[in-house]
């Protein structure tokens, strides 16, 4: 996919604060410091775009980015970090929850989990909350810089076990070198036709 223009649109507590739902979207989500910020910087060519931290818990309303005057990347906070503040963790599950069930052209949701980690509580979660309300789910394994080509494997064929998905549903990642990048594009373009 060619990304001719990115631009941020709004950043969102609440409905109001959303942009209309015109335009399809796409959302990136999991947990807290997973990468998610990184991999729309990837994905869209762009180093700041998106604020990236190496404080977890650092992206914490839901922003939303225009690419190619067509659609919207939209990400969402990360869940999980014990660290955040309570009052801030408790708001987290209905505005995401909000977000996922209101939006009538989000087409996909991008669910991002380290590639060294076993998949959290969280994760197995969200996944069964998407497949009961019909949302298709793209599994992304990022972080695969860190392991090398023969770890990657196994540790992808051990999620998907734990995920009872098939492996090669299964978009192995890196925002530091790519590793990815295309394949995942071939995966989310047929949700923006
Ligand atoms: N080695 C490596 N580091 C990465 C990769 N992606 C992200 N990171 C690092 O992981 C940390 C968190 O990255 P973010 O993209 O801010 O993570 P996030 O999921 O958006 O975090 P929150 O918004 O806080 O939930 C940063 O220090 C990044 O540099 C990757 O593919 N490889
Ligand atoms: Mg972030």
């Amino acid at each position: 996919m060619k990304t001719s223009s990115a631009s941020f649109v709004a950043s969102a507590v609440r409905v109001s604060q959303y942009p209309p739902d015109m335009l399809f979207e796409i959302a990136f989500a999991g947990r807290s410091n997973v990468g998610k910020s990184s991999l729309i910087n990837r994905l869209l060519n762009r180093k700041k775009l998106v604020k990236t931290s190496s404080t977890p818990g650092r992206t914490q309303c839901i922003n939303f980015f225009l690419v190619n005057d067509s659609f919207h990347f939209v990400d969402l906070p990360g869940y999980g970090y014990a660290k955040v503040p309570a009052n801030v963790q408790k708001k987290w599950g209905p505005m995401v929850e909000q977000y996922l069930k209101g939006r009538r052209l989000l087409k996909s949701v991008i669910v991002i989990i380290d590639i060294r980690r076993t998949p959290s509580k969280e994760d197995v979660q969200l996944l069964s909350w998407l497949h009961q309300y019909d949302m298709p789910a793209l599994v992304v394994l990022t972080k695969s810089d860190k392991l090398s080509k023969t770890k990657q494997h196994q540790q992808a064929n051990k999620i998907a076990r734990e995920l009872a998905l098939p492996a090669d549903q299964l978009t192995i990642f890196s925002a530091r070198s790519g590793q990815g990048k295309e394949p995942l594009w071939k995966r989310i373009e047929p949700f923006l036709h």
